[in-house]
């Protein structure tokens, strides 16, 4: 891409899981926001093991996702009666009702490469026709990750770019996938393993290749108002409906019209 000046990436701010203003604030005006210390080390180590779990083996330079991965760790559905992660989901959706929406476990091995700049957000005008058409057409923040090593530069971090959760921002014409990192308004996330990370529906995002020799491990669990379902044509799968059908009481109102299981 043609001569734009080098930049000092801006570094990311945490902001204290308890100061639920300032996260939303953040969240609207830049399009991301760092919770931090929404976990602890007890439950971070927790869902490693779950990502670890549920996307091992994984070939070197490899990366493995599991779109489904509530539906089989029950570590997870802690994650929904954990009342501090709740809170900072129900004010950055701004409503209270909130439903499940769709979960994901990430595992990126040393020497898998950068991932490219997108946004998740499906713009196409067109009836929906599959997974990410239908999941990913709400207004309600990203993410939401949970980056259980840290996001840093240094360790396949993500990289947002501030101001792009807006409806009338466009890429500038030169900007692919491929495109490096001295990029307008590109901020680097630094966080901590016990951080959630959250991003505008819209947000142009990229995560940066990965070196080391650990696993890195991603879990996100992102909610949606519960006024909003999903007009998904087909049924659950069997293996949905049994464990729509098993869940313990407490969390089975956060499955309303659930839909998560279409993914994977
Ligand atoms: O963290 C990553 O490696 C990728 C995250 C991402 O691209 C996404 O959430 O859409």
């Amino acid at each position: 891409m043609a001569f734009l000046p080098p930049r000092q990436h801006a570094s990311s701010m945490r902001i204290p899981a308890s100061n639920l203003k300032d996260i939303t604030t953040h969240l609207a005006d830049k399009g991301w926001a760092i919770a931090a210390d929404v976990i602890d080390a007890q439950q971070v180590n927790v869902l490693r093991q779950v990502v670890l779990d549920r996307c091992s083996p994984c070939p070197p330079g490899g990366t493995r996702l599991d779109g489904k991965v509530i539906q089989h760790a029950p570590a997870v559905l802690d994650l929904l009666r954990t009342p501090r992660w709740m809170s900072v989901m129900r004010a950055c959706i701004g409503e209270d009702d909130v439903v499940v929406h769709r979960t994901a476990a990430l595992l990126r091995m040393g020497g898998s490469p950068q991932v490219g700049w997108h946004s998740d957000f499906d713009f196409a005008q067109t009836p929906p026709t599959n997974q990410d058409q239908y999941l990913n057409r709400g207004e309600w923040p990203n993410g939401p990750w949970f980056y259980l090593n840290g996001s840093h530069p240094d360790r396949g971090g993500l990289a947002v770019v501030e101001g792009s959760h807006r409806p009338d921002w466009q890429p500038p014409t030169d900007w692919d996938r491929s495109s490096g990192w001295d990029l307008p308004g590109v901020v680097e996330l630094h966080s901590e393993p016990g951080d959630l990370v959250l991003f505008g529906a819209r947000t142009w995002h990229a995560a940066r290749a990965y070196q080391a020799d650990i696993p890195r491990l991603s879990l996100g669990v992102g909610l949606r108002p519960a006024r909003i379902t999903i007009p998904y044509p087909h049924p659950p799968s069997a293996e949905a409906h049994d464990f729509l059908t098993t869940l313990p009481a407490d969390v089975a109102p956060l499955f309303r019209g659930y839909a998560g299981w279409i993914v994977g």
